[in-house]
């Protein structure tokens, strides 16, 4: 006789390939597909095992106690934040990352956001596309080679700006929960004084804290010719004070991945032609999703298995 499969509910979409690793070895819900979201729980809640999440979307407490069998909680990224470790540690429940390889995606889209915040490639290209070239002309952009970068949080995805920074001759700063010494880029332990002190300042810390690091005092200080990237969490940056320093020119430019209420993205922002914006695209390459899968399938088995998940978090 064959045992009953293992369910298994996707709260966002994975890359098809593992989206059909994922069926062929348990019965997969898709909460994503479902209007009646609360339907579907009420049917399959009860025999749901396993989670497979987004780092940004986690998992409420709420919906964690809508599913009594729950045993492991698989984010497909490497942010704890959206889920209460606590309250899953309690409960007996397994959660996994998948550290490592998103990295250097993330880290290529700080870099892309700066490039494109500074030289203005957003309102470039809708000149061109909007037929004004040659009719417009667009003000001159900043120099990125050689600036001043300032970064919150040299944690691996912190590091990798740097060394990419690093080819670009800027000179790095950072803050963080402490100084690291071999890292060889000058520690400011003070975020007003880093601030005041760079061009460009990147938000790549972890949310885990839960506060908010980039407030108007420090927008203050990174000042009229400043710019603010953040590809960490819209949460960690006073995204009121932020709109409100770039409609009043009092930083020069934002490039954001992240924003506190995804996907919600506040119209004053979108009305700004000196912040380039994303969908939360830090890790979204396919090359990348595919590996983030593969570990995702890796920590379920082991669970399943009775085994300790590889990337447990809990
Ligand atoms: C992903 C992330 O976009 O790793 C994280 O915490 O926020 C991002 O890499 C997200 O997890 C989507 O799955």
């Amino acid at each position: 006789m064959n045992a009953s499969p293992i369910d298994v509910l996707l709260t966002q979409p994975v890359p098809e390939a593992i989206d059909a690793e994922l069926a062929s070895a348990y019965q997969v819900h898709r909460l994503y597909q479902h209007a009646n979201a609360q339907q579907l729980l009420a049917d399959v809640g009860p025999r749901i095992r396993g989670v497979v999440t987004g780092g940004a979307k986690g998992i409420s407490n709420a919906l964690m106690d809508q599913l009594p069998a729950l045993q492991i909680v698989a984010i497909s990224g490497i942010g704890t934040d959206a889920v209460d470790l606590r309250h899953a540690a309690a409960r007996g429940i397994d959660v996994t990352t998948t550290p490592g390889v998103l990295t250097a995606d993330v880290a290529d889209l700080a870099m892309g956001l700066i490039i494109s915040t500074l030289r203005r490639l957003g309102e470039g290209e809708r000149l061109v596309r909007d037929g004004q070239w040659g009719t417009l002309n667009l003000p001159l952009a900043r120099r990125v080679s050689g600036v001043a970068l300032g970064i919150i949080g040299l944690g691996q995805v912190g590091k990798a700006i740097a060394r990419r920074a690093a080819a670009f001759d800027m000179d790095i700063a950072y803050n963080g929960r402490h100084e690291q010494p071999d890292s060889g880029y000058r520690f400011e332990a003070d975020l007003v004084a880093l601030a005041r002190s760079v061009d460009v300042l990147v938000v790549a810390a972890s949310a885990d804290g839960g506060q908010v690091l980039v407030t108007a005092e420090v927008l203050d200080a990174l000042g009229p010719q400043g710019y603010l990237i953040n590809v960490a969490r819209g949460k960690l940056v006073d995204e009121q004070a932020l709109v409100e320093a770039l409609r009043e020119h009092r930083i020069a430019g934002a490039g954001l991945d992240v924003f506190v209420d995804e996907p919600y993205v506040p119209p004053t922002l979108c009305a700004l032609d000196q912040v380039s914006l994303q969908p939360h695209r830090g890790s979204a390459t396919l090359q990348t999703r595919l590996e983030m899968g593969r570990i995702v399938l890796r920590n379920l088995q082991a669970c399943f298995a009775g085994e300790v998940p590889p990337n447990r978090v809990t």
